[in-house]
Order: C-alpha cells, then sequence, then structure tokens
C-alpha cells in the first residue's frame, strides 16, 4: 500500500547514499544534505511494510587519500582504516540505519569494479586513447590537475590550479599554467606520454535526453536543471582510469601502475556492498525491473549520479537505472560554507560529546531546515529555537501531559473511550489523514514538509487537550475526561509511530513508555492502538530545553575557529627597506620592569606605566588596555625604548615606549625576556 500512484509497480526499493571520502569525519553537511533524508525515507518504507536495501559505505579511493597518505608518513590504507571506522560510528550513532555500511577498499569490491570495467572493454564500450600528461619526476607520478599549481594565462594570479583559477573563475587545464609546479614536491612537472580509457559520454546524449529529459519530469528541478544543461551543452569523453598507485587495478595486459578512476569505481561500490550483503540474491536489487533505485547525494554529485553512473550501468547492459536521484542543495553553518580545511563544521563526533543523547534534536533541527530546494543555513540559535519552541514545548509538553494526566487520574490505565461528541469526531477525522498526508511527502521526498505535519499532529493533540480541558472536567464528569485522555493516549501512540522515521531515538522512548509495539504505518491513525485497561509506564521527558549557555559554548567555538583561520591565512608584511647598523644602534632598548599601571580616564586604549628602567623609574602611557589589565601586569618585565623623544598623551607626559608584538587580527603581545634579568640590561 503506498500512497503514490506511480509507485504500485515497485515491489522492492534500493536505496544508496553517496560513499563519503574516508579522509576526514562526517558533519552536520553530510548528514543534513544526504543521511538523514534518506534515512526517513527507508525507516518510512520499512514501517510500510516494504522490502528495502538501504546501501552505505566509505568511498576510499582518489587522490587527496593518497596526499594525505603522504603528508602524514603513512600509507593510504592506514588513513581509510581510521576514517572508516570514525564515519562508521558516527552513522551508527545517528541511527542512520544502514543495512550495511562498507567499503571500496574491500576485496569483493576490487572484484567487482573489475569485472565490470572488463565487461565495457570487452565489449568495446571504451575508447583507448594516448595522450601527454604532467608528471612529477621528483615523486615520480602523474599529476592530476588540482596538483598542479602556477599562473593564471588570464589574470596573472600566481597561485591557479590546474583545472581552475579561483581568482578569476576560469576553468583551466594544467597546459595553460604559465610556470606550473607540482603542489606535492614544488619540481616542476614536464609532460610525459600514457594511455588511458575512455567514455564516450557523448554517444549516449539520445539515451539521457529520452530517459532524463522526457522520462524523467518528476525529479527535483535542481537536478533536473542540472541534467539539462549538462546534456545541452554537449557530452565529452571522460578518462575512467588513472595512473596511480591506490585504487582498483586496471584489469587489462599493459596497464600496469594504472587504476580505476575514483569516480568510475565508488558508485560500483553501491553494487558490491549489495553483493557483500546478499551473495546469492544481489541481482534482484540491481536488475530486476520491479526495483527502485534511488540515490540520495549532494549537489555537487549530480552528474556523476544521473549522468555518468547510469552510462556505466547502461553500457553494461545489464543493469536498472535509477528511478529517481533526489539530490539536496548545501548547507551552511552560521553564513558561512562548510569546509573540512578550514574546520568550519559541526562535527558529529563533536556534537556527540557537547550533548550527549540529543541524536533526535540534530536529526530534527537538521530535516526542519533541509536544504531541499536551496541552500540553507544552520545557526545554534535556531538549533536552540527548534529544541526549545517545537520539540519541548509542542510534541514533549503534549505527551507529557497526556501520561501524567492519566496517572493521576485513572493509575496509569488507559480509560474507557465512552461517547465520542462533534469536536471529538472531528478530531479523530483530522488524525486519521496524518499517515496519508505525512506519507505522500516522504514518498515525494518532501522531508521538511512531511516533518511539519508531524509536528501538526502534536500540534492538534496540544490542542484538542487544552480545549476540552480534562484537569477542570475531572471535578464533574469523569467520562468525559476518560474519552478526552482515551483520544490523547491514541493520538500518542500515533505519534509515536509517524515520528520514528525522522526521531527513532524518542520514538523508541515513548513505545516504552506507552508500553506499545510499533505498528505498521497505515495502521498508526487509528484510534483503538492503545485498548482500554492497557496500563502505561510513567511519564519521562522526551526533550529537554537547551540553555543560552550551551548555545553562547558553541557559537564561541565557531568565533575562535574563525579567528585561528583568519591569523592562519593572513598575508605577512612585506620587509622594509634594508638599514645600516648604525641606524639600528641609535635605538636605546633595555629590559624594565613594570611597577606601577592604571587606566587612563576617559580612554579605551590606554593604560598609564611606571616603569622601572633601571636608570630611573618613568611614566609611560602604553595602548594597551584592551589587551591587559592594570592588576595583571604590575612586576612584569617588558623591553623600553627608553630615548624616544617624549610625548604629551591626554596631558600626561610620556618618557619611552613599551615594545609590542602584534598578532594580525590585532592582539597585542609583550616582547620579555625569557628569565628575569637587571633592569637596564641592554638589548641589542
Ligand atoms: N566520495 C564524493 C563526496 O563524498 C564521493 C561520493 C561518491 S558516491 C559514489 O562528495
Ligand atoms: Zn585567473
Amino acid at each position: 500500500m503506498k500512497y503514490t500512484e506511480n509507485d504500485k509497480r515497485f515491489n522492492r526499493y534500493c536505496v544508496t547514499t553517496a560513499l563519503p571520502y574516508a579522509n576526514g569525519p562526517v558533519h552536520i553537511g553530510h548528514l543534513a544534505g544526504v543521511y538523514v533524508p534518506a534515512d526517513i525515507y527507508v525507516r518510512y518504507l520499512r514501517q510500510m511494510g516494504e522490502d528495502v536495501l538501504f546501501i552505505g559505505g566509505s568511498d576510499e579511493h582518489g587522490v587527496p587519500i593518497t596526499i594525505k597518505a603522504r603528508k602524514e608518513g603513512v600509507n593510504p590504507q592506514q588513513i581509510v582504516d581510521r576514517y572508516h571506522s570514525i564515519i562508521k560510528d558516527s552513522f551508527e550513532q545517528f541511527g542512520i540505519s544502514f543495512d550495511i555500511y562498507s567499503r571500496t577498499s574491500s576485496e569483493i569490491h576490487s572484484k567487482t569494479a573489475s569485472e565490470f570495467f572488463r565487461k565495457l572493454y570487452e565489449n568495446s564500450k571504451l575508447v583507448e586513447k594516448t595522450t601527454q600528461q604532467y608528471y612529477d619526476p621528483q615523486e615520480k607520478v602523474f599529476l592530476a590537475d588540482r596538483y598542479i599549481m602556477g599562473t593564471c594565462p588570464h589574470c596573472g594570479n600566481e597561485k591557479a590550479y590546474g583545472d581552475q583559477c579561483e581568482a578569476c573563475g576560469t576553468s583551466l587545464s594544467a597546459t595553460d599554467l604559465i610556470n606550473p609546479k607540482s603542489t606535492i614536491s614544488g619540481a616542476e612537472p614536464v609532460l610525459k606520454e600514457t594511455k588511458h580509457w575512455y567514455l564516450p559520454l557523448g554517444d549516449y546524449e539520445d539515451f539521457l535526453k529520452q530517459w532524463i529529459l522526457e522520462g524523467h519530469k518528476e525529479w527535483k528541478p535542481n537536478v533536473y536543471g542540472q541534467c539539462k544543461s549538462w546534456i545541452e551543452q554537449g557530452l565529452q569523453e571522460r578518462a575512467v582510469t588513472r595512473d596511480l598507485d591506490w585504487g582498483v587495478q586496471v584489469p587489462v595486459e599493459g596497464a600496469e601502475g594504472k587504476v580505476l578512476y575514483v569516480w568510475f569505481d565508488a558508485p560500483i561500490g553501491y553494487i558490491s556492498n549489495t553483493k557483500e550483503l546478499k551473495p546469492d540474491d544481489w541481482e534482484k536489487w540491481w536488475k530486476e525491473t520491479d526495483t527502485k533505485l534511488v540515490h540520495f547525494i549532494g549537489k555537487d554529485n549530480i552528474v556523476f549520479h544521473c549522468i555518468i553512473f547510469p552510462v556505466m550501468l547502461k553500457a553494461e547492459g545489464s543493469y536498472i537505472l535509477p528511478e529517481n536521484v533526489p539530490a539536496n542543495e548545501f548547507l551552511n553553518l552560521e553564513g558561512d560554507k562548510i569546509s573540512t580545511s578550514r574546520n568550519w563544521a559541526v562535527w558529529l563526533h563533536e556534537y556527540l560529546r557537547d550533548f550527549p543523547d540529543k541524536q533526535d534534536v540534530l536529526r530534527y533541527v537538521l530535516c526542519a531546515n533541509a536544504p531541499e530546494t536551496k541552500d540553507n543555513d544552520f545557526t545554534w540559535k535556531d538549533f536552540q529555537t527548534h529544541n526549545n519552541s517545537e520539540l519541548v514545548a509542542i510534541l514533549g509538553n503534549f505527551v507529557n501531559r497526556t501520561i501524567v494526566l492519566t496517572h493521576k487520574y485513572f493509575g496509569g490505565q488507559v480509560p474507557n473511550i465512552g461517547i465520542l461528541n462533534d469536536s471529538d469526531r472531528q478530531m479523530v477525522e483530522q488524525m486519521s489523514q496524518y499517515p496519508q498526508k505525512i506519507g505522500r511527502s516522504i514518498e515525494q521526498y518532501r522531508f521538511r514538509e512531511a516533518l511539519s505535519e508531524m509536528m501538526n499532529l502534536a500540534r492538534l493533540g496540544n490542542k484538542y487537550l487544552t480545549e476540552n480541558e480534562p484537569w477542570k472536567t475531572i471535578k464533574t464528569d469523569k467520562e468525559r475526561t476518560a474519552t478526552v485522555l482515551n483520544l490523547s493516549l491514541q493520538i500518542c501512540a500515533a505519534l509515536a509511530v509517524m515520528m520514528e522515521p525522522f526521531l527513532p531515538f524518542t520514538a523508541k522512548k515513548l513505545y516504552r513508555m506507552l508500553n506499545f509495539a510499533p505498528v505498521a504505518w497505515y495502521e498508526s491513525g487509528r484510534t483503538d492502538l492503545l485498548g482500554e485497561g492497557h496500563a502505561v509506564n510513567p511519564a519521562q521527558l522526551l526533550f529537554e530545553l537547551i540553555d543560552d549557555k550551551q548555545i553562547e559554548q558553541q557559537t564561541e567555538k565557531l568565533q575562535q575557529t574563525k579567528k585561528t583561520n583568519s591569523i592562519d591565512s593572513a598575508e605577512t608584511e612585506p620587509q622594509k627597506e634594508s638599514i645600516k647598523y648604525e641606524q639600528f644602534a641609535q635605538m636605546d632598548i633595555r629590559v624594565g620592569t613594570i611597577v606601577e599601571a592604571e587606566k587612563v580616564a576617559k580612554t579605551k586604549k590606554l593604560l598609564k606605566l611606571t616603569v622601572d628602567t633601571g636608570i630611573d623609574k618613568r611614566t609611560i602611557v602604553s595602548g594597551i588596555a584592551e589587551y591587559y589589565k592594570p592588576e595583571e601586569i604590575t612586576g612584569r618585565q617588558v623591553s623600553v625604548l627608553v630615548n624616544l623623544e617624549p610625548k604629551n598623551l591626554k596631558g600626561i607626559e610620556s618618557r619611552g615606549m613599551i615594545l609590542m608584538a602584534e598578532n594580525p587580527d590585532g592582539t597585542l603581545s609583550f616582547v620579555s625576556p625569557d628569565k628575569s634579568l637587571k633592569n637596564g640590561s641592554k638589548i641589542s
């Protein structure tokens, strides 16, 4: 039973999620864009009684992994072992309910990818070509375009990459660069001949037009639009092999030292992982036309999943094609693009350390804010608001009130439903529509809408309780109170079922509280889920308030990252013109001790210091009040330029200058001797 007409012809679902690169942990952007929506979809299908496989895994090949390994002085396998297990753990902890989460460095994958290539090769689906490519003579490796840097021929930027100049945005070939350098060794790359195999995408234009542009108008506009523009621009052949020593060997004679391109082998990983899980009947998940294949990905992967992989599958000939590729846009963090290298992210393992047991809160916020149709922003403030005014105030509050009152008035047993009045019947009628409403949204990949409908059911419950005031009727009409609480409890049970795709941990708690075993999705709008006399457990809070302090800690952490980044990326000031030693020697710099310090009235920056210079005790006015408090600097030894002309500052005569070092963010720091010296010691 499904709520979308044209879905009826599918008897099973094969759902895949992009395989994250195993060269770093995963963050909220990954969850929001791919894994939470996919998990909602899959959990829902299971609740509908569908036959589903949910396939995930790590993408363990590609040049970046080899570079990282080289930098750390380890081998690539060690890198991917480390991150594969971190990523796998994070997904598990957030309840992403994969049937299998495997990896592309497995043997079965290498065999599957290799056979796939071999079949294309043998059936002449690939084009063999020899071209000249840049080679690092020092490291003895061919260089991928992004590992070459040089001067952009268009704008003169000296730090342009071999595939693109980030200053003027022009896309480049490595051979366009002036003065190219290998970013691995710094050596000048040389051109060297090499043979590779190409997938002639251009040959498949008609097929793609027919299949996507005609056949899949229902795809999300962002996905359909990208496909259309790729296809209309004309498709070029793409090399599917690389000169590299990390990856799946090219299974052809004379191809030693070559591996499959990571984007060729990675999507085949979906197939290998299915094989690993279902060695005997994996084929029906990939080859039978009554299987619905759905790829959940982020928008940067659209071309690979909608064009290249389908062309590979088509060329191979025995596979089905994806029915849908509901790609999401990107999630930003506090207004900035999430970036691993700039550490601008909320890492899942760190979130769990700071908010233990609050997986569902993050799942909720990421779904409520999912970048379904456009890029979206995650802010901590908004996280707090969603938690406090929705999860706590609406959902948690409704369940809590219902169960507490049931214990208070009926000893924790579901009371008799009695006779319904008009408003009860109206409520029941509305409630009965939710499984279909939410289900239909999920089936159409509108997860935000689905979630907000689930919350509307909780709102309906809250409103029903508030309007019927069982705490008042109990004094005069116990039967009426029984009806209202019975129906409220039925709503709680319905909520437990319908929140499960979104909030699986909370659903479990609620099932336990209601002492109730999950029912199928389409049963969940009924009013007899909890029978009369059924005992429920005592109320436990489902959610708790998140206070301002916790939010401030998170935003401060991000501020700190920003500061570190701006310091790291700040350009060092160029060196000044050279001077003679005599010019330097004219400066008389001594070690002195600050003996007194006070703020200069009506100024923000100035401190009036009394400094023992060994020569005398003198007054120096210094602009350091924003960085040092008077009481923390008395007794400190500092460097003093003692022969600077006296100067009048705010009516105080300042005789000399304290030397300060300045960080690019403007922070000032004393330049002090590293052991205590006699005041008046010369600095030269
Ligand atoms: N590893 C890129 C990414 O993580 C890539 C996806 C592979 S899906 C087959 O965005
Ligand atoms: Zn440029």
